[in-house]
């Protein structure tokens, strides 16, 4: 396969991790480009479940190069967890790739987004509270730390006095919180820094070398569309690009080396974290409950349980449009085997008027209302189908109804959680 971005089209958690460890096969290296221990990737491998967080879905092939880029934000603890849990299960670790240019979560940004959150009060985002945004903001606002700083410790010490000078007033006379020394945290981050020293790397020099050498490369997107800091539904959005663009500037390859967006999404919706969502269903609903239950709709990350509705085709539209998808993976469509009939939003009614993608302004989407079309659905199982044509009629004709809505063809269909429940079409 060409160098391809693979990227979530909804509000995330649309199966990434699954799609990006079925393909990565083909490709020699997966970087990750954006977000941190935010993320949550599950992939299934001979019925073991492992759910991600730092470390790229391509980790269980053994030759194939993982890379975290310049774009991401990375928790020391936790990538030397997911580590050692990987070295533990005989997964080797040793293509593991840091960039040197990503930046360091440290304490201090998990107690100010925790702080924060609270102080927002009903207005909060709902963020998974691991440090993504004050740690995001500190890179903009130019005091943040790298993974490069931690392997020097004068340097280290050094932007860690600026750093403090600036987050100390904010924890203890705004928050009222405990405040940080410069010992404080060498003692726990240098540590870490010596053990992570081997893999951290030039990985923009690294990924180009490869591109020289005729290798390919999977970007593989974290977070989604809408949740995109530029393209997503702001302020309930995360700090970063997650959208196929920030595959380019959060890993240093061009962009004439990508070839293929490839966008994820269910065959319904889901939502984590506050915001609005036209389709939601209320949980408590049969419909709503169903999708929740049957989809196991609970964060990878927190534990949080999903919000849940029917598909939005406005979204597909739109998230085709911002990323530029050449295709998309469609995954779940099993879950709606549940269904006598199936809705699908195929606008909405903003206050009288119709709209086909998502309107650019935060109050036209607050107040939009889906307009449905209403299709049968199939009430068998379809766990099993390997191929298209092995689909009931009305699978078939969902998945060419949504591919309608988002001007872009649907190459692969999911049809359960495990890596060969799949249909690839091409
Ligand atoms: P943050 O923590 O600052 O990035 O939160 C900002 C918003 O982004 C949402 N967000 C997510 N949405 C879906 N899945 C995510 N990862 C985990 C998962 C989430 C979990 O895979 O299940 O376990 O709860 C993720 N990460 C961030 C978040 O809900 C806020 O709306
Ligand atoms: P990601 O963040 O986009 O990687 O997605 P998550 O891992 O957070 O959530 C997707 C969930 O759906 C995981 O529990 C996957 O194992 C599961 N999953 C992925 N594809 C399918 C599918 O086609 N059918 C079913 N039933 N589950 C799937
Ligand atoms: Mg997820």
């Amino acid at each position: 396969m060409p160098s391809t971005v693979l990227v979530g089209a909804q509000w995330g958690d649309e199966g990434k991790g699954k799609i990006c460890d079925l393909v990565a096969g083909d490709f020699d290296a997966v970087v990750r480009y954006s977000g941190g221990n935010n993320a949550g990737h599950t992939i299934v491998v001979n019925g073991k479940k492992y759910g991600l967080h730092q470390v790229p879905s391509g980790i269980m092939y053994s030759d194939h190069v993982s890379v975290i880029g310049n774009g991401c934000v990375v928790n020391p603890k936790v990538v030397l967890e997911e580590i050692d849990m990987f070295e533990a299960d005989g997964i080797t670790t040793k293509n593991l790739k840091i960039s040197g240019n990503a930046h360091v979560i440290m304490p201090y940004h998990i107690d100010l987004d925790g702080a924060f959150e609270q102080k927002l009060g009903k207005k909060n985002i709902g963020t998974t509270k691991r440090g993504i945004g004050p740690c995001y903001q500190d890179k903009m606002a130019r005091i943040g730390l790298r993974m490069q700083d931690m392997l020097d410790e004068a340097l280290f010490r050094d932007k860690l006095e600026t750093a403090l000078a600036r987050v100390n007033p904010e924890l203890e006379l705004i928050y009222n919180l405990p405040t940080y020394t410069v010992d404080q945290i060498c003692d726990e981050y240098l540590p870490m820094a010596e053990r992570l020293r081997p893999y951290i790397t030039e990985t923009s020099l690294l990924l180009n070398n490869m591109i020289d050498e005729g290798k390919d490369l999977l970007f593989e997107g974290a977070q989604a569309t809408l949740l995109d800091i530029d393209h997503g539904t702001y302020p309930y959005v995360t700090s970063s690009n997650c959208t196929a663009g920030g595959a380019i500037t959060g890993s240093g390859v061009g962009m004439k080396n990508v070839d293929r967006v490839l966008g994820v999404m269910k065959a319904y919706i889901t939502r984590v974290g506050s915001g609005p969502m036209p389709t939601e269903l209320s949980y408590e609903s049969e419909a709503g409950h169903t999708l929740t239950e049957e989809g196991y709709e609970y964060g990878v990350t927190t534990g949080r349980r999903r919000r849940c509705g029917w598909f939005d085709g406005p979204i597909a539209n739109y998230a085709s449009r911002v990323n530029g998808l050449t295709d998309i993976a469609m995954t779940k469509l099993d879950v709606l085997s549940a269904f006598d009939t199936i809705k699908v939003c195929v606008a909405y009614d903003v206050d009288g008027e119709r709209y086909t993608s998502v309107p650019e302004h935060q109050v036209r989407f607050e107040h939009a209302k889906p307009i449905y079309e209403e299709l049968p659905g199939w009430k068998c199982d379809i766990t099993g189908c390997r191929s298209f044509e092995e689909l009931p009629q009305e699978a078939q004709d969902y998945v060419a109804f949504i591919e309608d809505l988002a001007h872009t063809r649907v190459t692969f269909i999911g049809v359960g959680a495990g890596r060969e429940q799949i249909i690839n079409r091409f």
